[in-house]
């Protein structure tokens, strides 16, 4: 089907032929769903033979394999990216052009596929994005969930969680495949068996309920190089060889047991973001797909090789956190008891393939799973886990004889838990952080004593984004300028050459074309908003923007203060010199969080009280974006003119959306926390806003006390109206209560934990300060132009293009596919 060339008679013949074979309509009856469906499935024709060639080229080369396993995938929109990456955008656009069909139109459609929360399961995207682009070979590993992230709808200012039913009109670009299914057995009793032939042990699962995961196939197409890669997503199916009428009670209660399990283990992404919940059927998803993807990879290798001890040499498996971490005991379990090999050689084959990345230090996100819910789902898994945990402890012991406290802070079992990130971390032969200053944080303190053991371990990541998808889809406008002002368009997979724009950032000319491009994109973005909010925001205000999951320690809740506090200014002084600003939010809190979801509440009641408030002109509008995803972003980074990157100090792995926003031109307000350090280095202070205390202080202020949070509300008067504001029904229809929690957390904290744990107030007058100065710097047009061309020109390190290839270099070695 497939010409080299685009042919856009026959791309235009297959969609009217899809329309009618699929729908049976023609174009002019279809609805725009089924227009969408007909465009994806005629791409799809163009992406298989590109899909099929490259899967046989890796027969034939038979590359390492990178598997990446990762409870999230946050893709979004697939057809838009795959047109950009297989180089058709235009031609297919002139095609529906031809046909009378608006192209942005069918790509509004396509449900966001959200099989994740936020950074994590974004990064793992990105990173699919550039393997198939820098032509490695690569599978993700991961879960179709049936529903995934939740929509998010704003009810009275309230979070309202709606059921994401991203399948609902089926998915044109997956493809199921049955005959790679496999069995994952689940509880039940390991009776041991002594093999009199091979003079072995046999550990026997008995009286287990099983699934059977089925994989469904999607292409990751790569940009411009015909290499389709896979992502490989598990769902379940019941095994029930009894029939469901059956009259043995037993059976049948067996048979519905089963049928709910493969039912449930798929259903939901969890939507839980850093904040770790011992929920049962969260390990069942996990030991799922990974036991399935396991088996599937080590069939995989069979098929070609027969030496199982050299497995590490043809793939290496990537552990995206601590969710997947299973895989350790789950391929000790399959080389020792399915392919027979001894302890020691299976070790030696699992800690040449694990490797484990850590992209947290919230304590609250660590999971532990309770020993008893452990070995009760997964009998033998666990008896591994214990083997594994002995050994390793003789280890601790061996090289610091006499420690027990190593021995406490280090075992994998303890306290009546598994400590999934030590048993990574004892098996992996890789532990990376993803950023810079993460990485010392984990080794100078939170993985303090791991690193001491093992320092040949710990190396850094430093995360990074595709330019395909958040500057070549997201912001057409700004990728076209950057080909003319380069005369190239390689920076698609080459980002370090933009900075040969940082000649034009003192040209007027360049200067005026670049802030045009913004200003498109603002009216873009303010047409959404009134669509979609009602609120009609000023195109030529700054557009201040902190978008990211609703989280304490990124502190949107400091952001929205500093509204409140900025609009008693104006009250106070209507005629206050003061630069329109409308700041805009969007973020999901996870369902049970709840002062997470006060914070929205009391945005939006800022929002409702601010934007309706005729004496201070419209200088100053709040925006909340009802549901915030991959498919909006594109459309906010292109925007924004300031990028909000405001976490405490240490809390911030690394961040993304802070490159995304620098990518398209928004100088970072932040503080020195994860990437932004590196953001800063990148394009120099002068480019950024930066405030705040920093990691060490904060860390120290944890270690040792001393912070006051009750006596800065005493002594600062802006800040004691304000927070006094919360408790006065200001921003509540006069109902004291509804922001006491939040009152309450900034100033007693609540049992358990410290006032202000993440040090709003400490942090809140160097911001307001800092957002002083960038009001003040947004004036100079021409200086702001500068800045924001700088961040654009600075950006090159943050291709995720780049982190993958120090991925490849010093810790996968994978081949490089031509
Ligand atoms: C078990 C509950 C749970 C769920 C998700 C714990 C932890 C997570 C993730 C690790 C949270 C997450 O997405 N972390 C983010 O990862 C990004 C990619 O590395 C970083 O840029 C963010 O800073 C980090 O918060």
């Amino acid at each position: 089907m497939k010409t080299e060339r685009f042919d856009k008679k026959l791309f235009k013949q297959e969609v009217l032929n899809n329309l009618k074979t699929q729908f049976r309509v023609e174009l002019d009856n279809a609805s725009q769903q089924q227009i969408y469906q007909a465009v994806a499935y005629a791409l799809k024709e163009w992406i298989i033979e590109d899909w099929m060639d490259t899967q046989k080229t890796y027969e034939e080369k038979d590359p390492k394999i990178l598997y990446y396993m990762s409870m999230e995938f946050l893709m979004g929109r697939a057809l838009g990216n795959n047109l950009i990456n297989m180089s058709m955008y235009g031609e297919v656009k002139e095609a529906l052009d031809e046909l009378g069909v608006d192209l942005n139109a069918v790509e509004d459609q396509e449900p966001d596929p959200a099989l994740g929360n936020g950074g994590l399961g974004r990064l793992a995207a990105c990173f699919l994005d550039s393997l198939a682009t820098l032509g490695y070979a690569a599978y993700g590993c991961g879960i179709r969930y049936q529903y995934g992230m939740f929509k998010q709808k704003i009810k009275d200012g309230y979070q309202i969680e709606v059921p994401d039913e991203w399948l609902k009109n089926g998915n044109p670009f997956e493809l199921k495949r049955p005959e790679y299914a496999k069995e994952v057995r689940f509880g039940g009793n390991i009776r041991t068996e002594y093999d009199e032939a091979t003079g072995r042990t046999n550990f026997i699962q008995e009286n287990y309920q099983s699934v059977m995961a089925v994989p469904f196939d999607y292409p990751i197409v790569g940009y411009g190089n015909h290499i389709v890669n896979t992502l490989r997503i598990w769902d379940a199916e019941a095994i029930t060889d009894f029939q469901l009428d059956s009259f043995d009670k037993g059976e049948y209660d067996k048979a519905v047991e089963q049928k709910n399990l493969a039912k449930n283990i798929v259903e939901v992404l969890y939507p839980n973001d850093n904040h770790y919940e011992g929920k049962e059927l969260r390990l069942k998803q996990q030991y799922f797909f990974v036991s399935a993807s396991l088996q599937a990879a080590v069939a995989k290798y069979k098929k070609n090789h027969d030496d199982i001890t050299k497995l590490y040499e043809k793939m290496t498996i990537q552990m995206n956190d601590t969710h997947p971490t299973v895989s350790v005991a789950e391929l000790m379990r399959i080389l020792m008891d399915e392919e027979g090999l001894g302890w020691d050689e299976a070790w030696e084959v699992t800690t040449k393939t694990c490797a484990y990345t850590n992209h947290t230090i919230m304590a609250e996100a660590l999971e532990k799973w309770p020993i008893d819910l452990f070995s009760k789902l997964l009998p033998r898994v666990y008896q591994i886990v214990e083997e594994i945990d002995r050994r390793f402890v003789n280890k601790i012991r061996e090289m610091y004889p006499g420690n027990e406290e190593k021995v406490k802070k280090m075992a994998i079992l303890w306290d009546g838990q598994v400590r999934m990130a030590h048993m990574a971390i004892a098996a992996g032969y890789s532990v990376n952080g993803v950023a810079k200053l993460h990485t010392e944080i984990l080794k100078n303190q939170e993985l303090k004593d791991f690193y001491q053991m093992m320092p040949e371990k710990f190396n850094n990541k430093t995360n990074g984004i595709t330019q395909r998808r958040f500057l070549m889809h997201g912001n057409p406008l700004l990728a076209d300028w950057v080909t003319k002002k380069l005369g190239t368009d390689t920076w698609a997979t080459d980002l370090s050459l933009m900075s040969g724009l940082k000649k034009y950032v003192d040209d007027p000319k360049a200067q005026k074309e670049f802030m045009d491009i913004k200003l498109q994109n603002k009216k873009r973005l303010a047409k959404y908003i009134l669509e979609h909010n009602g609120v009609e925001v000023d195109p030529t205000s700054i557009f201040d923007v902190q978008v990211k999951r609703l989280h304490e320690y990124k502190r949107q809740l400091m952001n929205i203060l500093h509204v409140m506090y900025l609009y008693n200014q104006l009250k106070k002084n209507p005629n206050m010199k003061f630069y329109p600003r409308t700041f805009i939010f969007g973020a999901k809190a996870a369902a049970g969080y709840l002062r997470a979801k006060q914070t929205i509440k009391l945005i939006n009641s800022v929002a409702d009280k601010v934007n309706n408030d005729a004496s201070i002109k419209g200088k100053l509008k709040v925006v909340f974006i009802e549901d915030y995803r991959v498919s909006n972003a594109e459309w906010i980074f292109a925007a924004a003119d300031v990028s909000e990157q405001i976490s405490t100090a240490s809390k911030e792995a690394s961040g993304t959306g802070n490159m995304k926003f620098m990518l398209n031109g928004a100088p970072t307000l932040g503080t020195m926390d994860g990437a932004n350090v590196e953001i800063v280095d990148e394009v120099g202070a002068e480019n950024a806003f930066i405030f705040g205390m920093s990691s060490e202080e904060v860390i120290n202020y944890e270690n040792n006390g001393g912070y006051h949070p009750y006596e800065i509300y005493q002594n600062d008067k802006d800040i004691h109206e304000v927070l006094d504001q919360l408790v006065d029904g200001t921003y509540a229809n006069g109902d004291p209560e509804l922001y006491k929690d939040l009152y309450q957390s900034l100033l007693f904290g609540d049992t358990g934990s410290q006032a202000d744990m993440y040090f709003i107030l400490k942090d809140f007058r160097s911001y307001a300060e800092a957002q002083k100065k960038v009001e003040e710097a947004y004036r100079d047009t021409k200086g702001w132009a500068k800045m924001a061309m700088t961040n654009t020109a600075g950006c090159g390190k943050f291709s995720s293009d780049r982190t993958i290839q120090e991925y490849v270099d010093d810790i996968w070695h994978l081949d490089k596919i031509r």
